[in-house]
C-alpha cells in the first residue's frame, strides 16, 4: 500500500507571501510533524499536539488540491507549496505528489529548513532553504547544511531576521553559501497583541532595510515583510 504522511492543511488558492516565490498564485499543503520547534513558529499546530493531521498518499493529496482548487471544471492555479512542519521528514508521499503535480503541468514549491535531505529535493521547481537563525532557539547542524546545498542545483535561501543576532547569522548563510540573491524575510512574533500587525512588521522592515543599506556584505540580500501578514495579519487557511 503506498505510504502515507500527516497533512495538517490543504488550502488555496492564495498568494505566496515570503522568499523567491512571493506574489505567486499557489496553493498550499502543510504536513505535520517537525524536527525543529522553533520558538516562534507560525505554524506551531503543526508539531505540537494541538492539532491532529490526516495520513494521506500523495495521490489523496492532489486528489483534494484537484477538489478545492478547481472553479467550472478548470484548475483555477498551476503552483503549489509544500511546507510544514518538515515535509522533509518524508518520502514516497511526497515524491508521489510532485509526479501528480508535474504531469498536470503544475509547477511545485517546498519550504524546509535544511535538516534533511529527500531524493526529490531534486524534483521541486522553487525549492527555499531557510536555516533558522538564534532567535528560533535551533541549532545549524553546518555538516547537514552544507552536505544539502552541495547536492542542489538550483535553491534559493531565506533567513528570517528578528533582531541583530539574526542579522548576524544571516551574514554569516551568506559568507558560506554566497547565494546571488539571499531573501531576509523579518520576524513575524505571530502575537495576538492589540495593534496593526502590518504597522509593527513595517517599523520592523525598516529596521532591517537600515541594516542591509548598512551592510556591504548584504549587497545580495532582498528584505521583504511576509506579504501575506500585511494583507491578512495571521489569519489561517488563506
Ligand atoms: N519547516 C519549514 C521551513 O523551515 C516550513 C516552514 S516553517 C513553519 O521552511
Amino acid at each position: 500500500m503506498a505510504k502515507k504522511a500527516p497533512v495538517m492543511e490543504i488550502f488555496g488558492p492564495t498568494i505566496q507571501g515570503e522568499g523567491i516565490v512571493t506574489g505567486r498564485k499557489t496553493m498550499f499543503v502543510r504536513t505535520g510533524g517537525c524536527d525543529y520547534s522553533c520558538a516562534w513558529c507560525d505554524s506551531a499546530f503543526t508539531w505540537d499536539g494541538s492539532e491532529r493531521g490526516q495520513l494521506m498518499t500523495g495521490e489523496m493529496i492532489w486528489s483534494k488540491l484537484m477538489e478545492i482548487g478547481t472553479v467550472d471544471g478548470i484548475r483555477n492555479f498551476n503552483h503549489i507549496t509544500i511546507t510544514g512542519g518538515n515535509p522533509a521528514l518524508y518520502n514516497e508521499p511526497i515524491a508521489e505528489l510532485i509526479t501528480y503535480a508535474h504531469a498536470a503541468g503544475v509547477a511545485v514549491g517546498l519550504e524546509t529548513q535544511g535538516s534533511r535531505w529527500q531524493d526529490w529535493f531534486l524534483d521541486v521547481d522553487d525549492l527555499t532553504i531557510s536555516p533558522k537563525p538564534p532567535s528560533s532557539t535551533m541549532r545549524t547542524d553546518w555538516v547537514v547544511l552544507d552536505s544539502i546545498i552541495d547536492r542542489l542545483p538550483k535553491y534559493s535561501l531565506k533567513v528570517v531576521v528578528f533582531d541583530e543576532a539574526d542579522f548576524d547569522y544571516a551574514e554569516v548563510v551568506n559568507a558560506r553559501y554566497k547565494p546571488s540573491e539571499l531573501y531576509l524575510s523579518v520576524g513575524n512574533d505571530n502575537s495576538s497583541e492589540a495593534g496593526s500587525i502590518a504597522e509593527r512588521l513595517l517599523e520592523k522592515l525598516e529596521w532591517l532595510w537600515q541594516k542591509v543599506i548598512a551592510t556591504p556584505s548584504m549587497n545580495n540580500a532582498k528584505p521583504l515583510p511576509q506579504l501575506h501578514a500585511l494583507v491578512w495579519a495571521n489569519k489561517r487557511g488563506v
